[in-house]
């Protein structure tokens, strides 16, 4: 049996997605960040960071929200998993890009110019996260005005990765970026998209 640790309220967002697009079964523990069950050793023993999303599938432990994604996608023999070495070289490259570009970017600017108290809020994390953001989206825009989707003709893993790391981007206005904005809604309408949001909303 699947056994998904983390909360929808986290980065485990991204693997109820996929696991929503396989159509698999699963467990749930719905471990929010830092909450104490993430202290426990037993769960430092699955994941020695403290963090969620972490997986065990039937004994085999793997951390990692981009990585959980391959895995599954890969082991379910899944379409979302391109069969082509060069669509799946592009899948890689835009997760892991996404991971240094924009994942904690796009985290720090929304916390930091909309959801935190206006007391704790910090204009300066704010304005830097934001000038990384406008350059990374400027490269995403460049991308998608090329090609539909990030890695071959139809969406895939990449495309998953990428738009569930972009959960707070749909609270943003996009019209600088209209091929970001429309792939993201393509990638959001998805069935298993809106099943995992609703879990988180
Ligand atoms: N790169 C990791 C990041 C995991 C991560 O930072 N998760 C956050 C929740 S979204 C967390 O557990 N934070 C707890 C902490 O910072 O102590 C991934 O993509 O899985």
């Amino acid at each position: 049996m699947l056994r998904i640790y983390g909360s929808p309220k986290s980065r485990a967002l991204r693997t109820l997605w996929m696991v929503g697009e396989l159509g698999l079964a699963y467990d749930h523990k719905d471990y929010l960040p830092r909450a104490p069950e993430t202290k426990t050793p037993d769960y430092r023993a699955l994941n020695p960071n403290g963090r969620v999303p972490t997986i065990d599938d039937d004994g085999f432990i793997l951390s990692e929200s981009m990585a959980i994604n391959f895995y599954l996608a890969k082991k379910h023999g899944s379409s979302l998993y391109p069969a082509d070495p060069q669509h799946e070289a592009a899948a890689w490259q835009w997760s892991l890009w996404e991971t240094d570009r924009l994942d904690r970017q796009i985290v720090n600017y929304v916390r930091h110019s909309k959801e935190l108290p206006e007391g704790e809020r910090k204009k300066d994390v704010a304005d830097s996260a934001w000038k990384e953001i406008v350059e990374s989206f400027d490269v995403l825009e460049t991308a998608l005005a090329k090609s539909q989707w990030l890695a071959g003709p139809a969406f895939s893993v990449g495309d998953l990765n990428v738009a569930s790391a972009l959960y707070r981007a749909l609270s943003l206005d996009l019209a600088k970026w209209p091929h970001v904005q429309a792939w993201l809604n393509r990638c959001w309408e998805r069935p298993a998209a809106k099943k995992a949001r609703a879990m988180r909303e």
